[in-house]
């Protein structure tokens, strides 16, 4: 019966037969299980194209079909750049050079941050890739390139079916000049919770190997101890360490003391003593104005005039190119942007703005403005890729009222997305009040990955239930709040500024456990060797130091990821449009498995449902025909 399947059928081959000749002949369809990865990929591609994406789709938008072009790149290897010096002169050195360097340094966000922000992180290595020869050849001369970290290293595997690790190697390959920058969320390391301290260390090396340069270091309450540990775990990796102070409140409003000037810089001068090799201020709100940019960066500034600043911000309200020219101004070293046509709104500000704004000044950031326009649009024709998770959907502008609620740039776009898909796309404003009450009812946080999704959680909570802060202190004690909220009052994610609310911290946990101290302290160390040995028994392929680091931080997600790619391959060879949408009926196109190893496919045709429920897939595949049988689910 093999021989007499679609790939051998002369009857068959010859296309003199209709479908009803396949649903006669159905050991037409007796094919030889097979697990290569073009296989694997046609199985996915039926799959897709039965069934529609694998990944959620959260907005009705197509990828556009417009395919992105790259701008033409020189010969030959790309300019020297500031890896260079780190190479040669190791952290100590480049943060000199930093300090030295005239004019106004750049990092650029667009490969993590920026599409955190706008896109839901989902941006793929696929498109990454494509641009980062021109990246290493046009912008040498960037402080560093933020591609890594964040909510990258989860999103990679949970939503786009690739590896985190893959990634950082294969940029690393293409972009051998600019430094690579990674968030690292202290010892929440690249998750939402406390990690063993042997894991944190371990992920940072791990890191390195893999090619990362320059980590910056937060905790989401500027926890001291959580912040040290994570910068000794960058430092101990061999990395260059930046802790980065969060930024809340308004350093310029004499009625906002919580977060005042001298707090920030006396956590600065902890942070400096700890030996941090470049001092950043992440503001990831956007809620440095210029005048307190002025003031904040100028105090930092006299205060350390060795030691570099990097500030980070979100352009939410739409002040963020003139925040960061103030922040120039006082005496800042770098400070973050995104390219054009991915900034703005909750992303970071332009960089061809910026780029434009100090040309011809001190500050002159020494990068070509035509390669900002060339790499702006690579991005605007690739974000049309990503049109099905784009915030422009439904938002369409920033909006000043951030300086209220002080909503992280991601998740102001996620709750933003939320409300409108849940139908109380009116409700958005009611939404930001009851955040902005949350965070009164937990004592003013600063709120950041995770401390502002406990606060989001908290508003949530008060939204759905028709709570007002006052109603929520009072019948604190009877009722049943989200459990990321008693963690938090139960000191898992660490200390706040100013301590724990009372009495609404104990009419809440009554006699539930309190964690002193550091969370990570009380913590059992992760036992590396023998998870390694439950992957190796869990999956047949082999299991790398990067694999047992990704299990480490997301055991389900991770297992997942491995149990897609052992039934759809490797998915991250697709283009955008493909892994998003499949192809089209009659299409060819061509799918590169590694270099030299190419995949010339057409789809051909989709069976009618047979009476298994399932659909026959058609395609060529290096001229050769080829079937995958789909369960139909749809
Ligand atoms: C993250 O933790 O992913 C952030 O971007 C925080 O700003
Ligand atoms: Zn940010």
């Amino acid at each position: 019966p093999f021989l007499q399947n679609v790939l051998s059928n002369n009857q068959f081959l010859h296309s003199t037969v209709d479908t009803q000749f396949i649903d006669e002949n159905p050991e037409l369809f007796n094919l030889k299980p097979t697990q290569n990865r073009a296989q694997k990929l046609l199985h996915y591609l039926g799959h897709v194209m039965v069934n529609g994406p694998t990944t959620p789709i959260p907005v009705k938008a197509k990828p556009s079909s417009i395919d992105p072009v790259v701008p033409h790149v020189g010969m030959g290897d790309p300019p020297v750049g500031f890896r260079d010096v780190l190479l040669r002169d190791g952290p100590e050195g480049f943060a000199k050079a930093v300090r030295a360097h005239q004019g106004l340094l750049l990092m650029d966000t667009t490969f993590r941050d920026a599409h955190q922000s706008l896109l839901a992180t989902r941006v793929r290595t696929h498109d990454l890739k494509k641009i980062s020869p021109f990246v290493s050849h046009s912008f040498s001369n960037l402080f560093s390139l933020e591609n890594w970290g964040g909510a990258t290293f989860d999103v990679a595997m949970r939503f786009l079916s690739e590896c985190p690790w893959k990634r950082l190697q294969e940029l690393r390959a293409l972009i051998p000049n600019v430094p690579f920058q990674m968030l690292l969320r202290g010892a929440n390391a690249v998750g939402y919770t406390n990690y063993p301290d042997n894991a944190v260390f371990k992920f940072c090396e791990v890191a390195k190997e893999n090619g990362m340069d320059i980590f910056r270091v937060f905790d989401s309450l500027n926890y001291l101890p959580n912040m040290l540990l994570g910068m000794e775990a960058a430092g101990a990796a061999g990395g260059v360490v930046e802790a980065a102070i969060s930024y809340t409140g308004d350093v310029s409003d004499p009625m906002r003391q919580k977060y005042s000037l001298d707090y920030y810089v006396n956590l600065a001068d902890e942070l400096v003593k700890a030996g941090t090799h470049i001092l950043c201020i992440k503001d990831m709100a956007g809620l440095l104005k210029p005048t307190s940019s002025q003031l904040l960066i100028g105090a930092l500034r006299d205060r350390f005039p060795d030691v570099p600043i990097h500030v980070h911000s979100h352009d939410t309200a739409g002040a963020g190119v003139a925040a960061m020219l103030a922040c120039a101004e006082a005496g800042a070293d770098v400070v973050d942007v995104a390219v054009d046509s991915m900034a703005g709104m909750t992303s970071q500000p332009s960089m061809g703005a910026i780029v434009a704004c100090t040309k011809g000044t001190k500050y002159d950031t020494g990068i070509a403005l035509e390669k900002v326009f060339d790499y702006s649009e690579y991005w605007e024709v690739t974000r049309g890729l990503y049109a099905p998770f784009d915030c422009t959907a439904t938002m369409k502008s920033g909006n000043a009222d951030v300086y209220e609620n002080e909503i992280p740039g991601g998740q102001y776009t996620n709750l933003h997305f939320q409300a409108h898909s849940m139908g109380l796309g009116n409700k958005f404003k009611e939404v930001k009040k009851a955040y902005t009450e949350a965070n009164k009812l937990l004592g003013d946080l600063i709120k950041v990955t995770p401390s502002s999704k406990i606060v989001g959680d908290l508003a949530q909570f008060m939204v759905q239930n028709n709570l007002t802060r006052q109603e929520v202190e009072e019948r604190a004690d009877e009722l049943s709040f989200p459990q990321s909220v008693v963690e938090f009052l139960q000191g898992h994610v660490g200390i706040p500024h100013g301590g724990f609310p009372e009495p609404f911290r104990s009419k809440v946990l009554k006699s539930l456990p309190r964690i002193e101290g550091r969370p990570g302290a009380s913590l059992p160390s992760m036992d590396f060797e023998a998870l390694e040995a439950r992957l190796r028994e869990a999956h047949v392929d082999d299991i790398t130091p990067e694999d047992v680091m990704s299990a480490a931080m997301y055991p389900k997600v991770f297992q997942e990821f491995k149990e897609f790619t052992a039934n759809f391959g490797p998915v991250d060879c697709l283009s955008t449009r493909l892994f998003l949408d499949g192809p089209k009926i009659a299409e060819e196109f061509e799918v590169e498995l590694e270099r030299g190893k190419t995949l010339h496919i057409k789809a051909l045709a989709l069976g009618d449902l047979n009476k298994n429920g399932q659909r026959e897939v058609f395609f060529e595949m290096n001229g050769q025909l080829r079937s995958v049988l789909v369960k139909d689910t749809v």
